[in-house]
């Protein structure tokens, strides 16, 4: 993997660059769509590259537990199986172990935790999450980390943090193919020592990039933005910059405002997959029965597939009627906005006119 930043922005710390892997060049600041277990939700992965995605983010929990990464290894890696041409990063296990499984215990070695799936009982150590996402063949791997809940005692944050900084530090260790790229992750919570501290270790650890973990999970936004603005400083210029599992176009911006390259989230998929969609005067629901006669497109202001072709009221109809299409549409076009807010972005920066751009779109939004 390759980093170069290509412009600054003047008034804040935004900024454009190229990300380079074996499947392409992403330009960043990136979103990437999530596809959990080995699919974005209802698209195909020549869909996806209609709509420009060039990276996308898989999970080594799903895919540890179905299909197993030895037969995704099998299939000649996760690229091959399901048929994206592009990057993939996958993230570590270390947040799904904790959200999604039956935790049962956390030790220096490892995480026991009982699957979501069958309840069998299962093990992960920092050690296995590298060896299972040497399997799937991502072209960015992320350390295996723990997300502590919010709120969290400073006791717990403290010891959590510092184990996830030893487990880093193994992983580093035990990854060895160097066609993928291994990012660190910072944590802890919302205590700006522990963050610090956090930063500066995986620093000297010399990682080939840095994603902030722990956030967006619950805590207020401006938390967030707090923690970002004290951390972000701290990571090297000179490597991307990733934050862990936030989507909304709000904190997209003020990501990005703070010097963020990277993105993931769940959200537009699994709001669309809710009835909800983005449009440049804020979200919609097009469930709703105020829509039932309405002909327009989902966002008269979007150029996408969807709303060149189909209406409010025929998705509506969709929707209601338990029709997969509708699914399909909505998700469509959320990621479609999504992945054309986040250009529209680079542009700004590159013209330097992103806090224009940003206030704009804030108004318009609904925000604030
Ligand atoms: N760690 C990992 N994945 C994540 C997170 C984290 O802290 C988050 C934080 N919300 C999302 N995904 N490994
Ligand atoms: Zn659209």
């Amino acid at each position: 993997m390759r980093f170069e930043v290509l412009n600054r922005a003047e008034k804040c710390s935004a900024r454009t660059g190229l990300l380079e892997t074996y499947h392409g060049i992403v330009k960043t600041p990136v979103f990437m769509p999530v596809g959990t277990q080995a699919t974005v939700k209802t698209m195909t992965s020549e869909e996806l590259e209609q709509i420009g995605a060039k990276i996308i983010l898989s999970n080594t929990y799903h895919l540890y537990l179905r299909p197993g990464h030895k037969l995704i290894e099998e299939a000649g890696g996760l690229h091959k199986f399901m048929n994206w041409k592009g990057s993939i990063l996958t993230d570590s296990g270390g947040y799904q172990v904790f959200s999604l499984g039956e935790l049962r215990e956390i030790k220096e070695e490892g995480v026991t935790f009982r699957s979501h799936i069958d309840g069998s009982l299962h093990f992960i150590s920092p050690e296995m999450s590298i060896e299972i996402q040497n399997s799937i063949g991502a072209d960015i791997i992320m350390a295996f980390d723990e997300c502590i809940p919010y709120p969290a005692t400073y006791e717990y944050a403290k010891n959590s943090v510092e184990r996830t900084t030893r487990w880093a530090e193994r992983c580093k260790k035990h990854h060895k193919r160097n066609d993928q790229a291994l990012f660190g992750i910072v944590q802890g919570g919302l205590y700006r020592d522990l963050r610090e501290k956090s930063a500066k270790d995986l620093v000297a650890m010399d990682f080939e990039g840095y994603a902030v973990g722990g956030l967006s999970v619950g805590e207020p936004k401006e938390c967030m933005y707090e923690v970002l603005d004290y951390v972000v400083p701290l990571l090297p210029e000179e490597k991307p910059r990733y934050l862990m599992g936030v989507g909304s176009p709000d904190s997209i911006f003020e990501g990005i405002q703070r010097g963020i390259d990277m993105f993931d989230c769940v959200l537009p998929t699994r709001i669309a997959r809710h009835g909800t969609v983005f449009t440049a005067r804020g979200k919609l629901v097009v469930r709703n029965a105020t829509y039932a006669r309405d002909f327009s497109p989902l966002d008269p202001e979007c150029d996408c597939y969807v709303c060149k072709n189909y209406t409010r009221a025929y998705i509506r109809h969709l929707l209601n009627a338990g029709e997969i299409l509708g699914l399909r549409l909505t998700t469509y076009h959320n990621l479609y906005f999504l992945l054309r807010l986040v250009e529209k972005i680079r542009e700004a920066i590159e013209g330097d006119y992103f806090l224009d751009l940003k206030e704009e779109f804030f108004s318009k939004y609904g925000y604030r």
